[in-house]
């Protein structure tokens, strides 16, 4: 498959954008400007970017603890998301939702989920309204190899399947659940497999193959919304830090966690492609590095310079609770 110039700029923008956003976080973390338990993407830039360029901007999206990958490709705005991590009231939840908690609702995230599992259901019900509508709208949701031993997981595909409801779901097989490697506790090789039970149609691709993910995520988007029913995508791929911020990875081995970040880094992968082919130039691609590197540079000032959320004001808005007053 051929990508124009422009389309080959903006893939790697994203997934630059992506892997820059997190390098940020771990300097603010570090330097102790921003709390709080964050869950980093680098490594599986592919899977959101290659599945999120198939989307339209109605269609739905639910995502994970490790969620800022799905956010940025959908097109969540990159200075909310830093304000959001600051907490701050200018940021996409108003500084109430944090890292493991951001939605919006204008570009079709349905939200990040500090629940593992927890938005496989929600994209259920996204699906099953669109279908109802008859919206046209697909709804998308991505999660871990480990998310797919809950029940959620298997309630949704086999409701999902039954109904032929116009979803996606995409596991992200990173080869561990926290600490734990995938094969200790999921008795099949292929997270594709378990479709079989629910009469889903399943595919696996390369996650570290922006190519492969699109190629493979047009074929599953086609296939829902033209009432075929939904697809198990799985893509293998691998987080390149740790579970969380902070984790010192003492139970993955060091050899094969730098084979995967040496030889198999998707932005890389992407690079040496486009540039094979000719459409774009590393110049091309190093301009973008500096615009990216901008704009991160003035989220983080932005986000640092805007107001606290007000405690009188802000407490009790936004939220399904309301106190009488
Ligand atoms: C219902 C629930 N159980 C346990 C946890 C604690 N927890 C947070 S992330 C995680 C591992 C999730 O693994 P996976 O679904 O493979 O996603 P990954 O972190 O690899 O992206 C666990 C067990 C949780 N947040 N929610």
């Amino acid at each position: 498959m051929d990508f124009s110039r422009e389309s080959s700029i903006e893939i790697y923008r994203r997934m630059r954008t992506i892997r820059g956003f997190e390098d940020k976080l771990q300097e603010l973390v570090a330097a102790g400007r921003i709390g709080g338990f964050l869950h980093l993407y680098a490594g599986e830039e592919a899977v959101a970017v290659g599945v999120c360029a198939q989307l339209r901007e109605t269609d739905l999206v639910g995502s994970t603890h490790r969620g800022h990958g799905h956010c940025i490709a959908k097109g969540v705005d990159v200075k909310g998301m830093m304000a959001e991590l600051f907490g701050r009231a200018t940021g996409t939840c108003r500084g109430k939702g944090g890292s493991m908690h951001i939605a919006d609702m204008d570009c079709g995230m349905l939200g990040a989920n500090g629940i593992v599992g927890g938005g496989i259901p929600l994209v259920t019900g996204a699906a099953l309204t669109a279908q109802i509508k008859q919206s046209g709208a697909v709804a998308v949701g991505f999660f871990g190899d480990g998310a797919t031993n809950q029940g959620q997981f298997h309630e949704s595909l086999n409701m999902a399947s039954n109904w032929k409801l116009p979803a996606l779901y995409v596991c992200e097989n990173n080869g561990f659940g926290e600490f734990t490697p995938t094969e200790f506790v999921v008795p099949v090789r292929d997270i594709a497999d378990r479709a079989a039970s629910y009469g889903m149609h399943a595919l696996i691709a390369d996650g570290m193959d922006f190519f492969d993910v699109y190629e493979k995520a047009a074929v599953a988007i086609e296939r829902a919304r033209r009432g075929d029913g939904p697809t198990l995508l799985e893509c293998k791929t691998y987080r390149f830090y740790g579970h969380y911020v902070g984790d010192p990875t003492p139970y993955r081995d060091k050899e094969e966690a730098e084979q995967w970040i040496q030889n198999r880094d998707p932005l890389e992968l992407f690079e040496a492609r486009v540039r094979e082919s000719g459409v774009v130039s590393g110049d091309d691609l190093r301009e973008v590095d500096g615009e990216v590197e901008r704009l991160l540079r003035a989220a983080v000032e932005e986000a640092e310079q805007a107001p606290q959320p007000d405690p009188e004001a802000d407490l009790t808005s936004d939220v399904y609770v309301s106190y009488p007053t």
